[in-house]
């Protein structure tokens, strides 16, 4: 049996305002008093872990930890298997120290040149932890193909090159209800809460 979340103050462990949002809107209809880490004056941990869940767990104990609140880190990112599997855990640091994703999206254009193979998935590792250093994790993944060039300017990441299977709009020409149906990140989530918070 999974902990559940005791309700009341969950911190969410991310400096990725794109995140901070999409999770925010997933929590709503939970009444969840959300504090951001960045209120908290958490710092941005180094991620070390060499998997997206170990990632999540470091995020969400780091922040549980430091603020005696549970605390919900998300680590995700885009893995292009003709890439062997790049940017995966690394997908913010190709965006380099401007978070330039312009940038990011082009690099995985050039790495790819005239690859025919253009599939592309996106993992969401969800972790929600408490102060006592218990971690709860789910995971979610969305397929799709990738695009040149870039399309649209919602979302945030590599959202305008990302083409998820069955869709016409990629998730940057997509509005927010649309994206949380299929994402990556909202099938973690509907895992988190009939886990967690059902
Ligand atoms: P925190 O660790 O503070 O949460 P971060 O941006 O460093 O923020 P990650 O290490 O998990 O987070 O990196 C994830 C990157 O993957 C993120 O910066 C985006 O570029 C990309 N990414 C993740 N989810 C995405 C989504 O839904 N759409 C587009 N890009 C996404």
């Amino acid at each position: 049996m999974a902990r559940r979340f005791p309700g009341g103050k969950l911190v969410l462990a991310t400096h990725n305002p794109g995140k901070a949002r999409e999770i925010g809107a997933l929590l709503a209809p939970f009444g969840v008093e959300v504090v951001a880490a960045g209120a908290l004056g958490l710092p941005e941990p180094e991620e070390t872990g060499s998997t997206f869940a170990e990632n999540a767990a470091l995020k969400a104990r780091l922040a549980a930890a430091a603020s005696a609140l549970p605390a919900l880190a998300d680590d995700s990112g885009l893995a292009v298997p003709a890439l062997g599997g790049d940017p995966g855990i690394h997908s913010a640091r190709w965006g380099g120290p401007d978070k330039d994703f312009g940038r990011a999206m082009a690099e995985v254009e050039r790495r790819l040149g005239v690859t025919a193979d253009r599939r592309a998935y996106f993992v969401c590792a969800l972790a929600l932890a408490w102060p006592d250093g218990h971690v709860e994790a789910f995971e979610g993944t969305v397929d799709g193909t990738l695009v040149v060039p870039p399309r649209g300017a919602l979302g945030f990441g590599y959202d305008p090159i990302f083409l998820p299977a069955g869709s016409t709009l990629t998730f940057g020409e997509m509005p927010p209800e649309a994206k949380h149906a299929i994402s990556h990140r909202a099938a973690a989530f509907r895992r988190l809460v009939a886990a967690c918070f059902a």
